[in-house]
């Protein structure tokens, strides 16, 4: 294999920051060039010729003489040379390379002035992904929605403390950079009062709901990260335990990313966790991540390898993919790291952090009510959801190594001109052109 390993955008520094402020706050769907567009075909041209009678036959039997079928063409007067005319010109993609030859002709014999084109370019382009784990922190004032802005549903949006309180957690995100050890927080009294709801419930649930994956990692964080009922533990301090279990660290976010925000994220086994904690007056669920949900649903799990695993190959699938690859992906983090369900021995159990976070779901999920389907990501990426209360439909997975090589497999169905990997030494993505 003689690909060469190169950096699709080696987007940090000074230039790419200035391109991507200026760019707005969607900067996951924007559109970069990608190094490959100037190996890229040549399939229109511009060449301009002298009005004199024949001109244009003399140019056009270039192309036939090279067996090119046109497949569109237009003049119009120079705009700076009056005895000029310009001519557009098309070709069949599959004449691309005589187009090149007939270009060196049409410069050499007719007229100096050709302007080539490459093919289209919408084609070429790969949306702009971290490369390096730092270029997470452009991500921080990306927020979809949430940060301390509620919506007018949300049961905090008429309480003014809970209202100044998120600001408060907002702030932290925002100004977090990688590197940095995450802000301690003090907890109020009524904010422990709700966690130690949540806590006590779950945990009577754990040994009949969750996953073994869970029910082995629970008790170690009980032992080394202060998991109690009566303290809310510190990201901190979690994510040193979690580096020291698989490497995936935590970084405070401010609320929603965009699904290629937060999927980005988990290809450097990073994940952009919550601080503050739901509203006090709805424990049993709540739609969005909140303290209770990162550090009870999915810190567990991101503690065990193979599971830790699997969340670093949905990141890496998602890197540079077509949109609507994305939302496929999203969908299958959904219903696999948010909502799964799994097989262990005759039993079924919980792996998902929306499920082992909320003990309202948790209960209702293994009952006869949902509709159980068998995970599959061709079918499960199509799955529709609301994500504002319990889910009619879960999807069972035979494994986490099963839904893996699933997933691998998905992955691999995304259109991208590259593949990527991983590099822990470097932190960084290594991009191995395909084309
Ligand atoms: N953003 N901060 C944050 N936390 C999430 O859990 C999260 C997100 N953005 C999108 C998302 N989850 C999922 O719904 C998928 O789209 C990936
Ligand atoms: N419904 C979950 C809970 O109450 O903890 C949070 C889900 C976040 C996607
Ligand atoms: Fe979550």
């Amino acid at each position: 294999m003689d690909a060469a390993y190169k950096k699709v955008n080696g987007s940090s520094g000074p230039e790419a920051e200035a391109e991507n402020q200026g760019s707005g706050r969607r900067r996951g769907s924007m559109y970069l060039e990608e190094e490959t567009n100037k190996k890229s075909e040549v399939i229109s041209c511009i060449f301009s010729l002298k009005e004199e009678v024949g001109a244009l036959a003399r140019a056009l039997r270039l192309f036939e003489d090279k067996g090119i079928n046109l497949t569109h063409i237009e003049s119009r007067p120079s705009g700076t040379d009056k005895y000029q005319y310009e001519f557009f010109i098309s070709v069949d993609p599959s004449c691309s390379q005589a187009l090149d030859e007939v270009i060196e002709c049409l410069r050499t014999q007719i007229s100096g002035c050709v302007h080539e084109l490459s093919r289209n370019k919408q084609k070429d382009t790969v949306p702009w992904f971290p490369n390096d784990i730092q270029d997470l922190d452009r991500f921080a004032n990306q927020i979809l929605s949430y940060g301390s802005e509620l919506d007018s549903d949300h049961p905090g949006f008429t309480d003014p403390v809970y209202r100044s309180r998120r600001k408060e957690f907002a702030d932290i995100a925002y100004n977090y950079r990688h590197g940095q050890i995450i802000p301690r927080v003090e907890y109020t009294e009524e904010e422990k009062l709700t966690w130690g709801t949540v806590f006590k419930e779950l945990k009577t649930l754990y040994p009949t709901h969750a996953c073994r994956e869970h029910n082995r990692v629970f008790p170690l964080l009980e032992k080394y990260c202060g998991y109690t009922q009566d303290n809310i533990p510190q990201l901190e301090d979690v994510s040193r335990f979690l580096q020291s279990c698989t490497g995936f660290r935590l970084r405070p976010v401010a609320g929603l990313l965009s699904s290629r925000d937060f999927l980005g994220g988990l290809a450097f086994r990073v994940f952009h966790s919550t601080q503050y904690i739901r509203h006090s007056s709805k424990p049993t669920y709540t739609p969005e991540p909140d303290i209770c949900h990162e550090l009870l649903g999915h810190v567990p799990l991101f503690a065990d390898p193979g599971f830790a695993q699997f969340s670093q190959e949905i990141g890496l699938a998602s890197l540079g993919a077509p949109d609507e690859y994305i939302e496929k992906l999203a969908t299958v983090y959904w219903f696999t790291v948010e909502f799964g369900l799994c097989k262990q021995g005759s039993e079924i159990k919980a792996f998902g952090a929306g499920l082992l976070s909320s003990f309202g779901e948790l209960q209702y999920s293994l009952t006869d009510k949902p509709s159980l389907q068998p995970f599959d990501p061709e079918k499960t990426s199509m799955q529709k959801y609301p994500i504002t209360e319990y889910q009619p439909v879960y999807f069972v997975a035979e494994s986490f190594e099963d839904a893996k090589d699933k997933v691998r497999n998905f992955a691999g169905t995304i259109p991208r001109p590259f593949t990527v990997r991983y590099n822990p030494y470097t932190q960084s993505i290594e991009v191995l052109d395909n084309t």
